[in-house]
């Protein structure tokens, strides 16, 4: 997906099978959409609400730290992470969230849904945000760069 000029809101409609590329996301202007995840803190609507932040945990260098506390949250790893560790470690405790690394394989920023990171089955990477090509672009990202939609 390209965006160009104005502000964009990407909007991901699947969260399980595929990976979309954004190819010129641009901080504080443009928006990822996530539909309809039922994030603990915000409540979906049509035209999208910004994530809250409570939604939006920047507090934790990996996947091994994540626990229940991330549950229905969006995860933004403070320390870069290879594609295998992103596809091998696990949580602590049952988690659905989605998480938002910089992997040191591909030098993209991504994210990646699992309904569980416990276990490493039903792990997909569903964006990759092609022009965010370091740890400190990633860090750079915050809730406001997110909102929940809903049809
Ligand atoms: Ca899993
Ligand atoms: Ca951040």
């Amino acid at each position: 997906m390209t965006g160009n000029g104005g502000s964009d809101q990407f909007r991901l409609a699947e969260f399980y099978n595929k990976t979309d590329t954004i190819k010129d996301f641009s901080k504080g202007s443009d928006k990822v959409g996530l539909n309809e995840f039922d994030f603990t803190n915000t409540t979906q609507t049509q035209a999208g609400t910004t994530l809250a932040s409570t939604d939006y945990v920047e507090n934790l260098t990996g996947i091994t730290q994540m626990s229940s506390s991330e549950d229905k949250k969006l995860v933004e790893l403070q320390t870069s992470v290879s594609g295998t560790q992103i596809a091998s470690q696990t949580s602590s405790s049952a988690a659905e969230a989605y998480v938002l690394v910089h992997n040191s394989t591909t030098n993209k920023a991504e994210i990646w849904y699992d309904s569980d990171w416990s276990g490493t089955g039903n792990r997909s990477h569903i964006l990759t945000l092609d022009n965010i090509v370091d740890l400190s672009g990633l860090i750079g990202m915050s809730n406001t760069d997110f909102v929940e939609y809903s049809f």
